[in-house]
């Protein structure tokens, strides 16, 4: 591997690995895959693509290993909580909208909680000890974290736990082993982290384009381009349903001297109700269209 190359780390085979590489590929970057799947090529643009475990993603960056690494908020402060890594902090460049989840704290559903000060001398299985410390500290709760690697939730039916501390989505796996969420311990998503080998100027360039770009795709994802037909008098009330509409660009049309054509790039999303909205505004012809890059 080269100096002058980017160094990209990303989840290997996990929750986070399609939609990292997606979003990389998405900025115009191809990979020549290797069969090992352990380290990508990039074909057109100076970067390598390291496929690792997730947890081991922020120690790669503190340790200068990757200028780059596509991580859980989660994952990324649990290390940064660790002795080892002692005063060192990460750089977040941009937070990714995938990958979001909570780190809930979760008792037996037949258990009462009038709060957290309930948890006082009890026991809190978790694979996150550091997060769960700091998180009893700040609530000045005395309690003794026992740490799993896995299988955090079947602890309390065990009765090797009281409660636990661990990762939820839809919330299915704490309903099917009788558990409920009481509180919330760290909301997260996938973000880009910086590391911290020094760039040369050639690669800081590079890296800032990426993150740009990165950028772009994120805001394209959300944006969609909006074509419709409106009498010429309700320009002010269609812009106005449109979300986040940038200023609309109004065309005349051939033959329909009362009607206008807008166009126009809305930075959220455009739903059913808005296109609903629209008709009663008098709309007629209206196309959304998805947004494939952007720059600002
Ligand atoms: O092998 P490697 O170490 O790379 O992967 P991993 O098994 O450690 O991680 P993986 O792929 O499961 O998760 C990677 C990252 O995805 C996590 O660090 C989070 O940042 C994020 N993420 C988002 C999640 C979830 N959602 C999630 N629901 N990680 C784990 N879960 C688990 C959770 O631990 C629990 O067991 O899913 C279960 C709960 O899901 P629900 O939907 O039933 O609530
Ligand atoms: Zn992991």
């Amino acid at each position: 591997m080269s100096n002058h190359r980017m160094k990209i780390a990303i989840q290997k085979s996990g929750r986070l690995s399609d939609d990292s590489l997606q979003l990389l590929e998405r900025c115009g970057i191809q990979f020549a895959r290797s069969k090992d799947k352990l380290f990508w090529f990039g074909r057109n643009l100076p970067v390598d693509l390291l496929l690792v475990r997730d947890d081991d993603i922020p120690r790669l960056l503190l340790d200068g290993v990757c200028d780059l690494g596509i991580c859980g908020e989660n994952v990324t402060r649990e290390c940064l909580l660790d002795r080892s890594a002692a005063n060192t902090a990460l750089t977040a460049e941009v937070a990714l909208d995938f990958g979001a989840c909570r780190l809930a704290l979760a008792i037996p559903e037949q258990h009462a909680f009038s709060g957290i000060q309930d948890l006082s001398g009890k026991r809190i299985a978790t694979s996150y000890p550091g997060l769960t410390g700091e998180y009893l500290q700040q609530h000045a709760v005395q309690a003794s974290i026992v740490e799993l690697s896995g299988s955090v939730e079947i602890a309390p039916s065990m009765g090797t736990a009281d409660a636990i501390v661990d990762l939820v989505s839809t919330g299915t796996t704490l309903r099917a082993n009788h558990l409920r969420e009481v509180a919330e311990v760290l909301i997260s998503q996938a973000v880009l982290y910086s590391g911290t080998r020094t760039l040369d100027a050639e690669l800081n360039r590079f890296k800032a384009r990426l993150i740009q770009r990165i950028q772009g795709v994120l805001k394209a994802k959300e944006s969609k381009y909006v074509m419709l037909h409106a009498p010429k008098d309700s320009v002010q009330r269609i812009a106005d349903i449109l979300p986040a509409a940038e200023a609309p660009t109004v065309l005349s049309l051939d033959g329909q001297p009362d009607k206008v054509a807008i166009h126009t790039l809305c930075r959220e999303n455009v739903f059913w109700e808005h296109l609903e909205e629209l008709q009663a505004a008098g709309a007629t012809a209206v196309l959304v269209l998805p947004v494939e890059k952007m720059l600002a």
